[in-house]
Order: C-alpha cells, then sequence, then structure tokens
C-alpha cells in the first residue's frame, strides 16, 4: 500500500506493509539503531519512533539519529504523538493519538507533505475520521487487535472480527497494531488491513531482520 499524502506518494512510493514501532527497552540490548537498521534490512517498511517518557529533546535526538540510520533505505520515520519533534527533526510524518493534538489542527500546522496517521478504536472514532475534510489524515492506525504489554494503557481487544469491519468501513489505508506477532501475522493480514504495525515481535527478537521479513511474507499466506 502506497501512502498518498494531499502532495501526492510519498518520495519511495512508502508502504505500510511492516510499520515498526520502536521501543527503547525492548531494543536495549542491541541498542535502538541496530534494531532498526536490521529490521530495516529484514524489510521493515515504516519506522515509528515511540518513547512516551523520553522528554522533548531526548526525542528530537533520537529522531536525528534514525533518521541517519535511515538516509538512503527509502523507509520513512514518524513520530509518535509529537508534531513539534517531527518537524524539528525532519521526519517525514507524524502519529496521533485520540489525546493528542487536534489532527485538523496538525495538518494546519505540519502544511500538506507531513505523513499524519491517526489512532482509531471504535466505530465512532472512526465516523469521525471519515468526516474530516480530504487530506488531513493519511492512514488510521486500529488497534490493539490482541492484549498487549507493551502500551500499558491500551484499550480493550478489538479481536479479529471487529478489525475486519472497522477496516472494511476505512476511507483510508488502515494498520493494524497490538498484540501481533509473526504466529498471528496471516490472521491479521486476512482482515484486510494495509499493514502490521508491530512493536515487541521485532523490537524483542532475536533476529529483528527475520521477524520483519516473516510479517511481511505472512500476507500472501493471510490473503482472502
Ligand atoms: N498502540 C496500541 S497497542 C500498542 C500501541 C503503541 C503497542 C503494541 O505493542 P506490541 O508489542 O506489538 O503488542
Amino acid at each position: 500500500m502506497t501512502i498518498t499524502t494531499t502532495a501526492g506518494p510519498g518520495p519511495a512510493g512508502w508502504s505500510l506493509d511492516c510499520y515498526l514501532v520502536t521501543d527503547r527497552a525492548l531494543c536495549a540490548g542491541r541498542g535502538l539503531e541496530a534494531t532498526v537498521a536490521a529490521a530495516v534490512a529484514g524489510g521493515a517498511t515504516v519506522v515509528q519512533l515511540r518513547d512516551p517518557h523520553a522528554s522533548g529533546r531526548q526525542l528530537f535526538d533520537l529522531a536525528t539519529g534514525l533518521l541517519q540510520c535511515l538516509e538512503g533505505t527509502g523507509v520513512p520515520l514518524f513520530v509518535d504523538d509529537r508534531l513539534d519533534v517531527a518537524l524539528a527533526a525532519g521526519a517525514h510524518g507524524v502519529h496521533l493519538g485520540q489525546a493528542d493534538l487536534p489532527v485538523a489542527a496538525a495538518r494546519r500546522l505540519a502544511g500538506p507533505d507531513l505523513v499524519i496517521g491517526w489512532s482509531v478504536h471504535d466505530l465512532a472514532e472512526l465516523e469521525a475520521a471519515t468526516r474530516l475534510p480530504p487530506g488531513t489524515v493519511d492512514y488510521l492506525g486500529f488497534g490493539p487487535v490482541y492484549p498487549t504489554t507493551t502500551k500499558t494503557d491500551a484499550k480493550e481487544p478489538l479481536g479479529l472480527d471487529r478489525l475486519a469491519r472497522l477496516v472494511a468501513a476505512s476511507p483510508l489505508p488502515a494498520v493494524a497494531i497490538g498484540g501481533i506477532t509473526v504466529a498471528r501475522a496471516a490472521a491479521v493480514w486476512a482482515t484486510g488491513v494495509d499493514g502490521l504495525a508491530v512493536v515487541s515481535a521485532v523490537c524483542a527478537a532475536d533476529d529483528p531482520g527475520a521477524a520483519a521479513s516473516a510479517i511481511r511474507a505472512a500476507r500472501s499466506a493471510g490473503r482472502r
């Protein structure tokens, strides 16, 4: 799935297929940048810097390091929650939750080129996304699909059937997140999503590259 921003397709035809969300603690043994580099070499197509406890300065420094690490790979960097950090660091996108800056305000600040993703958990939130002016948001994140221990305040899991119904009603590319493992990937792909977002399945894997590759490969197994 190619992300189409209001300014047209991402420069490298960015794909949401294997969307790596980082967790510094889970990457601790190997290091954040080494984990991301391995995952991208294995097939991760988007990297989202997520670190809810980091200060703005820390997040800016982490984003700058990851942008250097991703240079020349064609893989974009999105920043979770913090539009200011995404813009200041020159990241390619921001992912916003329901409690973050309103997406319409974020689009006004960001201009047309930055990719904006938005977390959606239920039909009411999906309907709100549907009512947005075209070009406000580029993709939607649905989750958690399964229980997860990575996000402490995650909502109740959607399960595959509710996810499939939301994805079918989504006017925008859909990325699923939450508890997705290599073993579960084919079942999640079968809901019709455009991408799988994973944290622990890749960050905590012995071989992050092999995990990212398996997440993508499961797409053909899950194709309906
Ligand atoms: N948003 C919803 S669930 C989640 C986020 C950031 C965490 C997913 O982590 P994992 O390890 O892939 O279950």
